[in-house]
């Protein structure tokens, strides 16, 4: 289980250099992605009194090879370990998983529900595999994905740049789908929407 405290994420970040290291010397070079990649995690379970959305946001750790990657998800990054609140992200490094990222202002995302915590693995790693991947013709429009335990159902969401090119968005959405073996509908929502007004969060587009 990640806890409030940083320090299994430090301790599987010392694994994960180590092993890449190991593997440069002893082994074959590690196979290196074609950009590098930041996981985030953000504990809600406990949230102080009045604290503004993202104050338990941390960066865990930035990878550029498979080996790190498989490394990190194996010992941390499955939602099926998160307990009560939480959200774990995966980010194209430099880009924050905040509305207020520059990357992210004018973006939305596709949104997809799940009901049962192996599903939300399997969609997440699936997820994972096709971003570090790069399975999207239009790769430079995704800005990551996010997975949300909560209470009520859990959540998968990706998170794309230019909201207003439906095109672009539609086509996003459908690899998705294919990607994650998804066959009902899912919605786009604009991050602009959800930020002025509760009342005004329906989806733009579906696919
Ligand atoms: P949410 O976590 O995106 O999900 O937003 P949802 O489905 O609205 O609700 P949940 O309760 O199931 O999580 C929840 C709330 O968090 C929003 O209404 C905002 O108040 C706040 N929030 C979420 N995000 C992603 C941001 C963000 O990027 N920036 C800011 N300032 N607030 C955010």
């Amino acid at each position: 289980e990640v806890e409030a405290s940083s320090a299994p994420i430090e301790a599987a970040a010392a694994a994960a250099e180590g092993g890449g290291a190991a593997a440069a010397v002893g082994r074959a070079p590690p196979h290196k992605l074609e950009r590098k990649w930041t996981f985030w995690f953000d504990n809600q379970s406990k949230p102080k009194q009045g604290a503004a959305w993202g104050t338990s946001l941390r960066k865990a750790y930035t990878f550029d090879t498979v080996e790190e990657f498989w490394c990190l998800y194996d010992q941390i990054f499955r939602p099926s370990k998160l307990s009560g609140n939480a959200d774990f992200h995966c980010f194209k490094a430099g880009i924050e998983p905040k509305w207020e990222d520059p990357e992210c202002a004018n973006g939305g995302k596709w949104s997809v529900a799940s009901s049962r915590k192996a599903t939300l693995d399997t969609m997440w790693l699936e997820t994972l595999m096709a971003l570090i991947g790069e399975q999207f013709d239009e790769s430079e429009e995704i800005c990551g994905v996010v997975a949300s335990v909560r209470q009520r159902q859990d959540k998968l969401a990706l998170w794309t740049k230019t909201a207003s090119n439906e095109a672009v968005q539609t086509s996003i959405g459908r690899k998705w789908k294919e990607i994650i073996d998804f066959n009902d509908k899912i919605v786009y929502s604009f991050h602009d929407d959800a930020r002025r007004e509760k009342s005004n969060r329906g989806g733009r587009y579906s696919v």
